[in-house]
């Protein structure tokens, strides 16, 4: 049964893929209707064989309209790979495995910002063409502002390079997020919100890389309440999908000399954004890191991160119980908002 609405406010989640496929329809659901504005990284995004592709915003739209393949985490489920081994065929390197069934959405967006629709316009009309009303699903920014990583060696090549075309296995020494302007859309709907969330998304290039993009840490900032959620689980090693993001997660905190841990994510968005995040959602796991998370000045809360249903339950209910006492701390994000 689904349960009640906890909220009577506004919230909007910053996440990445997996981390939004994982938390937004649940959180939507405990929400209640109306309630969500889910803000995308577009920092992953990249351009394949002149075709604009948003891994991170169609992982999300995907889970959110129930095609998006689980266990693989990105592209669509029952999915074929015909067109990837016509490529291959054709002598195309075939390191970024695109599918067919994903393909069509690649070709509809395309096709749809070359007539000069905005990313922003774009989304919606693939979430309307995909039955998603609801929540509101905006990218982090219309024009491209993809991530560069700085290898340990010297070398710089881009995001999806080093994530699926060197499997995040080569050291890195730093994630350079791209600055830009955020899109309107989402700035307004952060500027309108209650409280709002950081997803189980990477710290550095999913909810960094949106903190980055021009006027967007300001206006997280000024909303009533900001919670976080801790991506990183002790306990059960992760495998699959799951694993990779970790892979990922553990070498771009490593390089900003942070730990892949609850208490490593909480002490690098304090020192990175001091003052901005009130509410430290970690797994019950971790609970031997909530005294470290509250050295940071953040409020540690105890969930069931890997369970989407159990994990919006208590986001939802850290987003809505606590408003007035996080009121005060707007005068420490100053420090941000200047
Ligand atoms: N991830 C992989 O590990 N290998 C792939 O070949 C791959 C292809 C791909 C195609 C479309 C898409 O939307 C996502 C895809 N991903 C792939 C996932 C993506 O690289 C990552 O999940 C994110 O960018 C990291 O959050």
């Amino acid at each position: 049964m689904t349960a009640p609405p906890v909220t009577g406010g506004r919230t909007v989640l910053l996440t990445g893929g997996l981390g939004g496929a994982h938390l937004a329809p649940a959180l939507a659901r405990a929400l209640g209707p109306g309630r969500l504005t889910v803000v995308v990284n577009v920092g992953d995004d990249l351009d394949w064989h002149g075709l604009r592709v948003c891994p991170d915003l169609d992982t999300v739209l995907y889970s959110l309209s129930g095609r998006l393949d689980a266990e693989r985490g990105w592209g669509v489920v029952d999915e074929t790979f015909v067109v990837r081994s016509a490529l291959q065929a054709l002598g195309e390197p075939a390191w970024f495995g695109v599918g067919d069934r994903d393909l069509a959405t690649h070709l509809v967006r395309t096709e749809l910002l070359r007539a000069g629709h905005t990313l922003t316009e774009v989304v919606a009309a693939l979430a309307g063409r995909a039955w998603v009303s609801d929540p509101l699903v905006v990218p982090a920014a219309d024009i491209p502002c993809p991530t560069h990583i700085e290898l340990a060696d010297g070398r710089r090549t881009g995001f999806q390079e080093w994530y699926v075309g060197m499997g995040a296995a080569v050291p890195v020494r730093a994630a350079e997020p791209a600055s830009g302007p955020a899109a309107g859309a989402a700035l307004a709907a952060v500027a309108a919100a209650d409280a709002v969330v950081l997803g189980p998304s990477n710290p550095v290039t999913s909810i960094g890389t949106i903190l980055a993009l021009d006027g967007m840490a300001e206006a997280v900032a000024r909303a009533g309440l900001v919670v976080a959620v801790s991506p990183s689980v002790g306990g059960v090693p992760p495998t699959g999908a799951v694993a990779h993001h970790a892979r990922a997660r553990r070498e771009l905190l490593a390089a900003s000399g942070d730990e892949d841990s609850a208490a490593g994510v909480a002490g690098h968005y304090a020192r990175c954004f001091p003052g901005l995040v009130d509410t430290f959602v970690l797994d019950a796991a971790d609970a031997s890191l909530a005294a470290e998370v509250a050295a940071t000045g953040m409020r540690p809360v105890l969930a069931r991160v890997l369970d989407p249903r159990g994990l919006a339950r208590t986001v939802a209910a850290a987003c809505s119980e606590n408003c007035p006492t996080a009121r005060p701390r707007r005068a420490v994000r100053r420090r941000l908002t200047g």
